[in-house]
């Protein structure tokens, strides 16, 4: 049984302590570690209910894999460790305006997928130069893991109402990132929550999409919508999408512990120039080569260039 410790209370020059300070100089903000093993038996059956309520909507590869999302020693059987890290990207969004569409705070900037990525990269570039015999693998976002399940335990916060992961400094706007290592690390005390009685993100949500507090029906979320939904969208189900181009923060803005939310450090994040106030009839307007050149490295590439120009379309006729 590994001892407890609440983050950041390594010793001095300990491996922890090593391993924290390499995520620290790759450019993370937050870093904690957990021990590796099945998740708990309540997440494993949460997970598998929610499947079977059909909450992953079109999303089948949520369907895939699921022996490795229930339990990382099926994708790294050596994995002793679970370092998770967190990379801050809160800004102002300036796209918040009815008149123009709205983009999803993570995503106007340089695709996080590559930044933390390759900040993962030199991670592991940096743990396996010290400890040659050590094995590890890394993702973000796009593995078959439940990142804000290894979050909590991690220590480096707590899954919200809105399911998303809540870090009490920099609140919920941070990305995740997820390094398996087989060496073993002091684990975290897992986060506690601190929801509480708030229900803004449940009350906000304006697709009513949570069926009960913590749970996501991905088939109403106005995320899902604008970026993995592929085709045009369903006559009974023409949303109401809310002003939203690319993804949604709505269940984020309100959230208490973002009040205090500091702009991210991490200039990769700034938003580039077609995405700053994105007129709508210039993107339902664009042809393949104008979108290709726009998304080009940001992460609103996802949509796809139909997706996009549909969202587009469908915002002009809400107006
Ligand atoms: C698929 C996916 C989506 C889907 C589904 C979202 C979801 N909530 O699951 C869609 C496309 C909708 C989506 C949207 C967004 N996403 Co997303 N997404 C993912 C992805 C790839 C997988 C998540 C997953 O496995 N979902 C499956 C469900 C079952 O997992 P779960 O919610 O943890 O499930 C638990 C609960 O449902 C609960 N449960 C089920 N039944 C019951 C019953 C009871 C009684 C209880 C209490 C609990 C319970 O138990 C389940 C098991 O743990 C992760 C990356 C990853 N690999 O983890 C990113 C990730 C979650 N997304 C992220 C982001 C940023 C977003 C958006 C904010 C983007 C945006 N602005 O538009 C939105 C937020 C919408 C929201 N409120 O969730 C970040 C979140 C970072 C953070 N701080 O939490 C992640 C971690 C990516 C990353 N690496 O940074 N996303
Ligand atoms: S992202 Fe938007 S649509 Fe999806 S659950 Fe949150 S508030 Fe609702």
């Amino acid at each position: 049984m590994m001892t407890i410790l609440s983050p950041n209370t390594w010793t001095p020059g300990s491996v922890e302590a090593r391993v924290h300070r390499y995520a620290t100089v790759a450019g993370f903000d937050t870093v904690g570690f957990a021990e590796a093993g099945p998740v708990d038996p309540e997440t494993a059956e949460n997970y598998r209910v929610w499947l079977e309520n059909g909450y992953q909507s079109g999303m089948e590869y949520l369907e895939k894999r699921v022996e490795e999302r229930l339990d990382p020693r099926k994708i790294l059987p050596s994995a002793k460790s679970v370092v998770v890290v967190l990379s801050n990207y809160y800004r102002e969004n300036p796209s918040e305006d009815r008149e123009i569409g709205k983009v999803a705070r993570y995503a106007g900037g340089r695709d996080y997928h590559r930044v933390v990525g390759n900040q993962l990269r030199e991670l592991k570039r940096r743990i396996e130069e010290e400890s040659p015999e050590s094995e590890s693998w890394y993702s973000v976002d796009a593995g078959p893991i439940l990142e804000r399940y290894w979050a909590q335990k991690a220590g480096v916060g707590f899954n919200g109402k809105n399911t998303l992961l809540i870090n009490t400094r920099m609140g919920s706007w941070t990305f995740i990132g997820i390094l398996l290592t087989s060496l073993e690390l002091r684990a975290a005390r897992p986060h506690a929550d601190h929801c509480g009685t708030c229900t803004r993100c449940l009350d906000v949500c304006p697709t009513e999409a949570f069926p009960q507090p913590g749970v996501l029906d991905s088939g109403k979320c106005i995320s899902n919508w604008t970026i993995e939904h592929r085709g045009e969208f369903d006559e009974e189900m023409q949303p109401n999408l809310n002003g939203w181009l690319f993804g949604c923060d709505d269940c984020q803005t309100v959230c208490p512990w973002n009040r205090h939310a500091k702009p991210t450090p991490h200039s990769d994040y700034e938003v580039r120039s077609p995405f700053r106030s994105p007129d709508l009839s210039v993107i339902a307007g664009m042809k393949y080569e104008e979108w290709d050149e726009a998304t080009r490295g940001t992460a609103v590439r996802r949509a796809t260039y139909p997706g996009l120009v549909r969202n587009a379309k469908a915002l002009l006729k809400e107006k």
